[in-house]
């Protein structure tokens, strides 16, 4: 089973990227961001108490979001592999998913980091509000205030999957294509 971890901070590309992930190696995609926006769109409790956290640029509580992964795991017991997107992003998260993924004997194989400065995710996020009429991409403060939370509370991941010997940075400057080209690789060998 293929586990990956696509891990960055607010418009580095996740979601973007997934979907290349997702036709190249048969994988299911699990983003927490979209299985809390449709819960949003569907007017549940769940949604209506993760919008006023998401709205101010803050992470939704962990009981939470690891209730929904827990339930999509177990939806899907007999997938080849999972791509993880958005999720984890505080430890607690993370040692929640290792846990798991220890029940069924499926850790995960990989985390792939991508790398982008600050001021192309604002750009990258506030283009999108454009389109897109997303409450959270639309204000720059919002946006900043997303990219501070992800430096306090998501970047000590990277050092959490450092100590298990399964981080890869990955350059995520470039255009779409290029970054895809990169994952793939690693991808590929884990
Ligand atoms: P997410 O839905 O995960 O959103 P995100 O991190 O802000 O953006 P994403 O990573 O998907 O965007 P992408 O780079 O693909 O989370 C939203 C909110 O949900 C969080 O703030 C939080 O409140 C809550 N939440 C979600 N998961 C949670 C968890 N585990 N715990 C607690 N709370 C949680 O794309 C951004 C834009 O850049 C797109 O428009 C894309 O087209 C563009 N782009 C991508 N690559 C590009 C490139 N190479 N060049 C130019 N543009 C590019």
């Amino acid at each position: 089973m293929l586990n990956v971890v696509l891990f960055g901070p607010p418009g580095a590309g996740k979601g973007t990227q997934a979907e290349f992930l997702i036709d190249s190696f048969g994988l299911i995609h699990l983003s927490t961001g979209d299985l809390l926006r449709s819960e949003i769109a569907a007017k549940s409790q769940l949604g209506m108490e993760a919008k006023s956290y998401m709205d101010r640029g803050e992470l939704v509580p962990d009981e939470v979001v690891i209730g929904m992964i827990k339930s999509k795991l177990e939806a899907h017991r007999d997938a080849k592999g999972f791509i993880f997107d958005g999720f984890p992003r505080t430890v607690d998260q993370a040692v929640a998913l290792d846990k798991l993924l220890d029940e069924n004997g499926t850790p995960i194989s990989g985390m792939l980091s991508l790398e982008v400065e600050k001021q192309e995710l604002i750009n990258r996020l506030l283009g999108r509000g454009q389109i897109s009429g997303r409450a959270d991409d639309q204000n720059q403060s919002v946006i900043e205030n997303r990219i501070n939370v992800y430096n306090k509370k998501t970047a000590p991941l990277i050092e959490y999957y450092k100590k298990q010997g399964k981080h890869f940075g990955i350059d995520g400057m470039g255009t779409i294509e290029e970054i895809a080209g990169r994952l793939k690789e690693v991808v590929k060998k884990l």
